[in-house]
């Protein structure tokens, strides 16, 4: 009984095949007997949010520029039940990775060391009771993100962002808050700051807002806000080209050693803005530096990054050239980057502005039907994530090089922050497994290193399993 319900639920999610064939229902039953040794017998719900995977658009976000990311259908799932008091019990199905941890939803959630798992879910706990300003109620958790479902992690596919979500639309629902996803979406990309990296919305708006086999042209910059008071963004689903699917390729390097590096960049996006504000006091953020927004040609564009900013400059560089104002002294702070840091101005802020440029070019040529086009600036915006940027590495170069040299590939990219982690690439329909087989042999010949590759599946976007929106359900579901 509990088997032919749970498949009704899963189908719409992760398409039939996928429950019984895929494992899926396997890995749901599982994790519900899992809860029930830990917690007791009794009514649970259950949540789940994807990972993503950027087609192109990176480092944007936070540049109030555009992204174009797909929500995959690799993701965290929680089974959850309600308590009476504001503890937060956490438990996982892989206990030796991410070990059990209980804390009391507050206002001020005392963090847990840098890394640790609980992290996003304190952030997400944080973040609604801050919002809401009453008493939430806390849970029973038991977290389900194993492989070859889960999203991995450390790998640019969003992982953090799964389990910030997963947390928030639990707490939200166990505490009756029927929050609109568009409000969900802005709250947890405000809570994953609690683990002290200054990211972008592109993450938890996609694992909020996706839909099925669509990619999301998502302007990240809100619109102004109406009456209502609500947020609003523009944003529009691309479908997918027919005849080509995205491949995704993980390097097998672990970037989180150097995710200390997404705050300098941000700074580095930040200074600039500061410098050009001297001659154009309406930029805000750089995604206001483009040809339409200046009245300028692209050449011009490039031409004004050449002249008002410098390739590189430090801290107390900027204080003698008198641009230290209060707010950048204050992000330095905040950011925690250290005295002695070089920001390389002016190429950060190039591969920003032509990134931008990029997706929106990118939008209009798979409108067109034109996915060469689109693999082209698939590679360019490697390139400049590369060279610009600095946000790639070796083995990420090399893996990029083999995927373009293959039959069928259109293009390839690093996707999502960089460093390492993983890599898309679109490849023509019927020759995914020709381009996995000899890219997966060449790219351990080169390296040394596993690279696994998989056909991205899409799926749609966070929710209960079983419901279709954010209301507070009344019926308990699974004993
Ligand atoms: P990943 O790769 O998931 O850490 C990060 C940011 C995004 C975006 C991309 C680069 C977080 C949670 N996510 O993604 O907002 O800036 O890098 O495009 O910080």
């Amino acid at each position: 009984m509990i088997d032919e319900t749970l498949e009704l639920a899963l189908a719409p999610v992760y398409g039939e095949r996928s429950v019984r064939q895929g494992g899926q229902l396997a890995r749901y039953t599982e994790a519900l007997a899992a809860f029930s040794a830990q917690f007791g017998r009794g009514a649970v719900r259950l949540f789940r949010a994807p990972g993503r995977v950027n087609l192109i658009g990176e480092h944007t976000d936070y540049n109030h520029g555009y992204v174009m990311p797909i929500a995959l259908d690799t993701d965290i799932v929680f089974v959850a039940r309600p308590r009476a008091d504001a503890a937060v019990n956490l438990r996982n199905v892989e206990p030796e990775r991410f070990p059990s941890r209980a804390f009391a939803i507050s206002a001020e959630i005392p963090r847990s060391p840098l890394g640790d798992w609980a992290n996003y879910v304190k952030g997400a706990a944080q973040a609604l009771r801050q919002a809401t300003g009453r008493e939430l109620c806390g849970a029973d958790i038991l977290a389900s993100g194993q492989a070859p479902w889960g999203v991995p992690a450390a790998a640019g596919l969003s992982s953090s962002s799964a389990l910030t979500v997963v947390a928030a639309l639990t707490l939200a629902a166990l505490n009756g808050l029927d929050l609109p996803k568009l409000a969900l979406a802005r709250l947890c990309s405000e809570a994953e700051w609690y683990v002290g990296t200054r990211g972008g919305i592109m993450d938890q708006f996609i694992s909020i807002l996706a839909e099925r086999d669509r990619a999301l042209l998502l302007d990240c910059r809100p619109l102004p806000g109406d009456l209502s008071g609500e947020v609003r963004y523009d944003m529009r689903q691309v479908p997918l080209p027919p005849g080509y699917r995205a491949l995704v390729f993980n390097s097998a390097v672990r970037r989180e050693k150097t995710k200390s590096l997404y705050n300098v960049r941000v700074a580095e996006c930040r200074i600039g803005v500061a410098l050009l504000r001297r001659r154009y006091p309406g930029i805000s953020h750089l995604r206001d530096v483009s040809a339409e927004a200046l009245g300028l040609s692209d050449a011009e564009v490039l031409a004004l990054l050449n002249e008002m900013l410098p390739e590189q400059i430090t801290r107390d560089e900027l204080r003698a050239a008198g641009t230290l104002d209060e707010a950048l002294d204050a992000m330095f702070a905040d950011y925690r980057l250290s005295g002695d840091q070089v920001y390389r101005v002016r190429p950060r802020c190039r591969h920003v502005v032509t990134e931008n440029a990029r997706v929106l070019a990118s939008e209009q040529a798979l409108s067109a039907g034109d996915v060469w086009r689109f693999g082209h600036l698939m590679n360019e915006s490697h390139f400049s994530m590369s060279r610009d940027y600095e946000a790639s590495c070796q083995e990420v170069d090399v893996l990029v090089d083999l995927c373009r040299k293959s039959d069928g590939v259109l293009g390839a990219r690093v996707t999502g922050a960089g460093w390492g982690g993983c890599i898309v690439a679109l490849v023509q329909d019927g020759r995914e497994a020709g381009v996995l087989e000899q890219v997966t042999r060449q790219y351990i010949e080169a390296t040394g290193l596993l690279g696994e590759g998989f056909v991205c599946a899409s799926a749609p976007g966070a929710d209960e399993l079983g419901i279709a929106d954010y209301s507070p359900r009344s019926a308990a579901k699974w004993d």
